[in-house]
């Protein structure tokens, strides 16, 4: 069994690489509007902010650390949630541009992707009938070739120069079942110890789907590879985030939700900031009788190394 989950922790993924802003005038792009919702969603019962940043100007996502130190001072100041900076950042971009805001910023987490894979987003552009932006519909084409590439030295650089030398934790993302044993031979190797932080991914074109098998499938293996060693959290791409996090959430997960993962808060009706999404999800869940964790109590669970000790 995962280790025994009390309250609920809430991460929110504000904007993220995967939709394009054709898809949604709320998606987050410029530093004051990720500022704005990664507070609001904070405010609403987000423990973690998962961050990625946007070119202002189109709404492309950038690795540069510049955008980012253009909201990371004032999420911190303005609320008390652990925040994360991606290390997946978006299509084509290099290792090295995909670590320099991470190596910049030394956050408390990270996200850690666990294996090198297929992403395929050109679905999304046969829901958008006009692009705001001249990149978007060769961004999204361009993912049938496309290849995200998470090697095992790749894994092995960001365990070492974001983990081991600046006590940054991880979010390690398993987009299918063979990224827990990934995870599984780094544990074995030293290099990841517990308390791990395991995100089991649902719904990506290239990874595991969205049924209720896969989410016990991807729970059971987790369970026998890991025992109580790691933290359990959920997420379901599109329309199937918010029914995957409750049901994870009453397997005894905890949950994550955003405008990176799903942009609408109900069928037909987009969410307006992320704030609405993890408001939503704070309401089922206490429905349910559960708790959320606040961000020090996320902090003691997954032994974080504190807000203090960031570089931002
Ligand atoms: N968009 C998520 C499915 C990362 O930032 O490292 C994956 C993600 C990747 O969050
Ligand atoms: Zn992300």
């Amino acid at each position: 069994m995962a280790a025994k989950r009390n309250k609920v922790i809430i991460t929110c993924a504000v904007t993220g690489a995967v939709h394009v802003p054709s898809q949604s005038e709320y998606l987050p792009i410029t530093p004051e509007q990720i500022a704005e919702n990664a507070i609001g969603a904070a405010e609403a019962g987000a423990a973690i902010l998962h961050l990625h940043a946007r070119n202002p100007e189109n709404g492309r996502p950038t690795p540069d650390p510049d955008m980012f130190m253009q909201f990371l001072p004032e999420i911190k100041e303005r609320c008390n949630a652990v925040i994360n900076i991606t290390t997946g950042g978006g299509q084509g971009m290099t290792l090295e541009q995909r670590l320099a805001a991470a190596m910049r910023a030394k956050p408390e987490m990270c996200s850690l992707n666990m294996g090198s894979m297929n992403f395929g987003r050109f679905g999304i552009a046969n829901r958008i009938k006009e692009f705001r932006f001249d990149w978007e519909a060769d961004d999204l084409e361009a993912s049938r070739d496309y290849i995200f590439r998470n090697t095992y030295k790749d894994i092995t650089y960001i365990l070492r120069e974001l983990g081991e030398t600046h006590g940054v934790k991880f979010e390690f993302e398993c987009y299918d079942v063979g990224h827990l044993y990934n995870l599984a031979y780094f544990v074995d190797e030293g290099l990841v110890k517990p308390p791990f932080f395991v995100q089991t991914i649902f719904g990506i074109l290239g990874g595991i789907g969205t049924d209720v098998e896969d989410l016990l499938h991807m729970k059971r293996t987790a369970d026998r590879l890991f025992g109580d060693a790691y933290q359990w959290s959920i997420l379901g791409a599109g329309r199937h985030q918010i029914n995957l996090v409750t049901m994870g959430a009453i397997m005894g997960g905890n949950v994550r939700v955003g405008l990176e993962d799903n942009i609408y808060l109900g069928k037909g009706e987009l969410a307006k900031s992320n704030g609405e999404l993890v408001a939503k999800t704070a309401r089922i869940l206490q429905e349910l009788s559960m708790e959320i964790a606040t961000p020090d109590e996320a902090r003691e669970v997954l032994q974080l190394k504190g807000v203090h000790n960031v570089g931002f």
